[in-house]
């Protein structure tokens, strides 16, 4: 069965970033792979939008700014347990631009996140504190958007967590895993399968909207 995709459906495009690329600073396995898978994808939407991790130089998420830490240790922070990461995406370097593969001209919106020192974003939604809206709700209900389908980097972190904000907000979602790639330190992809299937995030595969 062919998933129809309608005008008003919006593709939510996240993270196609050179930092989360081959060669950057949190290179996800396989990254360059969904390029241009998501490049077909998108010609099937009338709208499109990216997300774009945006972090200062010195923000809390990175392992740096914890003298005794490691990446992909944890640390405690006043909105619980925060991943700690290679510096990446530092705001206006390199590898925090959009991949220039990525190949979507009618793309609508660069939505940043994460620009606040002391909070990590990894959903376009709300920001980890749980609190801290980033506005994306109001952008697509004004829009009048339909239903949600994810692609991009990471699924386990920053897909998964929209994916589950954007059904918390009203949406009918769907994640089409084989334009994703994942971190999955520690167990997290199994685990973000199954929030998503908690919060009733549809799973589907390209094949099933290119026919
Ligand atoms: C992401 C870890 C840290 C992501 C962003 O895009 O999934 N992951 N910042
Ligand atoms: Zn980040």
């Amino acid at each position: 069965m062919t998933i129809e995709i309608q005008p008003n459906d919006m593709l939510v495009v996240v993270d196609m970033q050179n930092d989360f690329l081959p060669g950057g600073s949190l290179a996800v396995s396989g990254g360059d792979e969904i390029v241009p898978l998501i490049n077909t994808l998108a010609k099937q939407f009338t709208n499109v939008v990216f997300t774009q991790d945006w972090h200062p130089a010195d923000h809390l998420s990175f392992a740096s700014q914890h003298p005794d830490k490691n990446p992909f240790e944890t640390v405690e922070l006043p909105y619980g347990t925060q991943v700690l990461w290679p510096d990446h995406c530092v705001w206006a370097t390199h590898g925090a631009a959009l991949s220039v593969d990525i190949d979507i001209p009618h793309g609508q919106l660069i939505l940043r996140k994460g620009f606040r020192r002391e909070i990590d974003s990894y959903s376009a939604f709300q920001e980890a504190d749980r609190e801290t809206q980033t506005g994306l709700a109001g952008y697509l209900n004004e829009r009048d958007v339909g239903r949600l389908y994810i692609v991009g980097l990471a699924t386990d972190y920053c897909v998964g967590w929209t994916a589950i904000d954007g059904s918390a907000a009203g949406y009918d979602v769907t994640v089409i895993e084989d334009a994703t790639r994942a971190i999955d330190n520690g167990g997290s992809l199994a685990k973000a399968w199954a929030d998503m299937a908690d919060a009733d995030v549809k799973r589907v595969q390209s094949k099933e909207i290119l026919g």
